[in-house]
């Protein structure tokens, strides 16, 4: 019989899916204790909640938000406000670890001075999805987008410049980080439904923060 040593403490390895576009897997797992403390914190501030898409239709992703601008869906179109409008308060600060993290790891994909003013929250539940979409708010496409991962995984999916481009597979798992910035910056991609799991740290959900600059418009 052979047992696997190296499964559980495997050393974070690197993926380039695309022109300026990496996975760093497992990169945020030496600090995921920090990002979980700050995530449940910012969570019982502002709760997750279901917005809609400009057609109407219920997301099933629920989303929060910190930094200096929070991203919105609404019936009226997609938006970065200052304020959540929830509880009308400005959003939460954005944690100090959130913006270093993202500046180093940025950095190691190539993107000097990466730094996030807008850190989007997404929260899965086992049968949630994003459908394919391109992140076309932010008004300044010079920066990169640094994601992480947390939680159960999710199969995300990633296609090209065009809509109908098609789309490759990776599985994203807890301490995943995706960088992708440049030719790669306006990619369509997506999220497939989750499928049902078990994390010891968040049971059957995925968490996935989004850290991005938002230039004001
Ligand atoms: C972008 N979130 O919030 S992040 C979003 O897992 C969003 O919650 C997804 O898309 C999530 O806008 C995906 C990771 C990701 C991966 C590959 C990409 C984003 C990408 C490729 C091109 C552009
Ligand atoms: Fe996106």
């Amino acid at each position: 019989m052979t047992i696997d040593l190296f499964d559980d403490n495997e050393q974070p390895h690197m993926e380039q899916i695309g022109p300026e576009a990496f996975i760093f897997y497992r990169s945020a797992n030496h600090i995921e204790h920090i990002f979980t403390r700050e995530i449940r914190r910012l969570l019982q501030v502002e709760p997750p909640r279901q917005m809609r898409t400009p057609s109407g239709l219920p997301m099933s992703v629920l989303s929060s938000a910190c930094g200096s601008w929070g991203w919105q869906s609404s019936e009226n179109g997609y938006s970065y406000t200052d304020a959540s409008p929830i509880s009308n308060k400005q959003w939460p600060q954005m944690p100090s670890a959130f913006k270093d993290f993202a500046a180093q790891i940025a950095a190691q994909a190539g993107f000097a001075n990466f730094s996030p003013n807008s850190c989007l929250i997404n929260c899965y539940s086992v049968g949630s999805k994003l459908g394919l979409h391109e992140d076309r708010d932010e008004g300044d496409f010079s920066q990169p987008i640094v994601s992480l991962s947390f939680g159960i995984p999710a199969i995300f999916l990633w296609g090209g410049p065009k809509r109908n481009d098609k789309v490759k597979r990776f599985r994203l798992c807890h301490g995943d980080v995706v960088v992708w910035g440049g030719q790669s910056r306006r990619y369509y991609h997506g999220v497939s439904q989750i499928k049902s799991g078990c994390h010891e740290s968040w049971g059957s959900k995925r968490i996935n923060l989004t850290l991005r600059y938002v230039e004001r418009v």
